[in-house]
């Protein structure tokens, strides 16, 4: 864990006095923001293979974005049995911990700060990808519509049909609360700054909390207080690995993403976000369900705005929102104190120097979904700066080690 000095920049000052909010640095747990724009957790599936470990590659995309107020790492699956996609980076064995070791140190000593985003997808997933080929576990055995991204014969991503998963007996629900304690020791181990607990998108915690995907009988389901009780013990046992100042939380109420649906999403979101407040977090982190609206540069539904303004009231601490934003809307919202903090996907994808960027509106580049998912460097650590548009030697990858 490290912390760089907060930068008293020209930039930052200016921000300050010109009244700009994206540009103002915040205080996050034990950390100083120098701004308000975070990378948001991308998946982009090229883990080394085999054994899904993090590499030189990897190290070098992540250092390259260590101008973010905030890296949020993509996706990692805190067990086998917590994989859901090809090549998504584990935080499980020995070669792992090793490999984000190598990421984090490349991150600080680009100046950034990382936050690693512990997942387990639960039913998210297929026999192709699970321990012994078995059945991917859920709360309830109910099969999601659509289809897992696996690795074929040939070594190729390739979309199968989602199986019906197995319901998880309520004895394994303390081994599940485990997974997330060992990724949690494990991603300290490997020295990045923080963890963030994946509540979001559909996955196995945001399956117990949704209605549709939860069936159970037990003290596991039913009323909103069951239905909530794996996140809430897997986030008090994540503080007590990290300190609750170094652990933040991501959920998408009112998501569609992977087939989740809650039949009363602000009654169950607005517990959680409540009981969240308890535990004194670094941070909530809040998909937006109309991304595409505000992506087209409109208001998100009232549906949206509603569970969104429903998320500030609830929950006390600082707030990160994500989904759809540009830089008008990100300080838009951040003036109108809707959020403390934007998150920003597809555009640091494409744009490395993102905050710069911003901040004197340069044009941003494209993104490109072909390279999204797998591949090597292309569409990957290969989208240059500003500085490197103005002829400037690239900073962050000079390091053979990240090669
Ligand atoms: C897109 C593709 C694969 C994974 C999420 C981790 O939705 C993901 C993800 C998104 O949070």
């Amino acid at each position: 864990m490290s912390q760089p000095a907060a930068a008293a920049t020209p930039a930052a000052l200016s921000a300050q006095t010109s009244g700009e909010k994206l540009f103002q640095p915040l205080k996050l747990g034990p950390y100083t923001l120098p701004h308000r724009v975070v990378m948001a957790p991308l998946t982009r599936s090229r883990a080394h293979q085999p054994g899904n470990v993090p590499s030189a590659l990897n190290a070098c995309y992540y250092a390259q974005r260590a101008s973010a107020a905030l890296l949020i790492s993509e996706a990692t699956q805190v067990s086998m049995q917590g994989q859901g996609y090809a090549w998504t980076p584990g935080i499980h064995s020995r070669e792992q911990i090793e490999g984000w070791r190598v990421v984090a140190e490349g991150v600080h000593e680009a100046g950034g700060l990382i936050f690693m985003q512990l997942w387990h997808v639960g039913r998210i997933s297929h026999p192709a990808l699970q321990p012994d080929g078995m059945l991917p576990v859920a709360p309830s055995a109910i099969r999601p519509a659509g289809e897992a991204f696996i690795e074929n014969a040939r070594g190729e991503g390739t979309l199968v049909p989602f199986v019906t998963p197995r319901a998880l007996h309520i004895e394994e629900i303390p081994y599940i609360v485990r997974q997330y304690v060992l990724g949690a020791r494990h991603a300290r181990n490997a020295g990045v700054d923080g963890v963030e607990i994946h509540a979001a998108n559909g996955y196995l915690l945001d399956q117990f909390i949704n209605s549709a995907t939860n069936h159970r009988t037990d003290s596991y389901g039913g009323s909103v207080e069951n239905r909530t009780r794996l996140l809430l013990e897997v986030v008090e046992a994540v503080c007590e690995v990290w300190g609750a100042d170094r652990v933040g939380v991501r959920l998408s109420p009112r998501g569609t993403f992977n087939d989740i649906h809650d039949d009363d999403p602000e009654v169950t979101f607005g517990y959680v976000a409540s009981q969240l407040n308890e535990f004194r977090l670094a941070y909530l982190h809040v998909v937006n369900p109309d991304a595409a609206a505000l992506e087209r540069g409109e208001e998100p539904s009232p549906d949206a705005l509603r569970i969104l303004a429903l998320m500030r009231e609830k929950y006390h601490g600082t707030l990160m929102l994500a989904g759809g934003f540009a830089r008008d809307s990100a300080e838009a919202w951040l003036q109108a104190d809707r959020a403390d903090l934007i998150a920003f996907g597809r555009k640091f994808i494409s744009n490395p120097d993102l905050p710069e960027r911003l901040r004197v509106g340069a044009p941003l580049h494209a993104d490109d979904p072909v390279t999204y998912y797998g591949g090597g460097a292309k569409g990957y650590t290969d989208y240059p700066t500003l500085a490197q548009e103005r002829g400037e030697q690239p900073r962050a990858c000079v390091d053979q080690r990240w090669r």
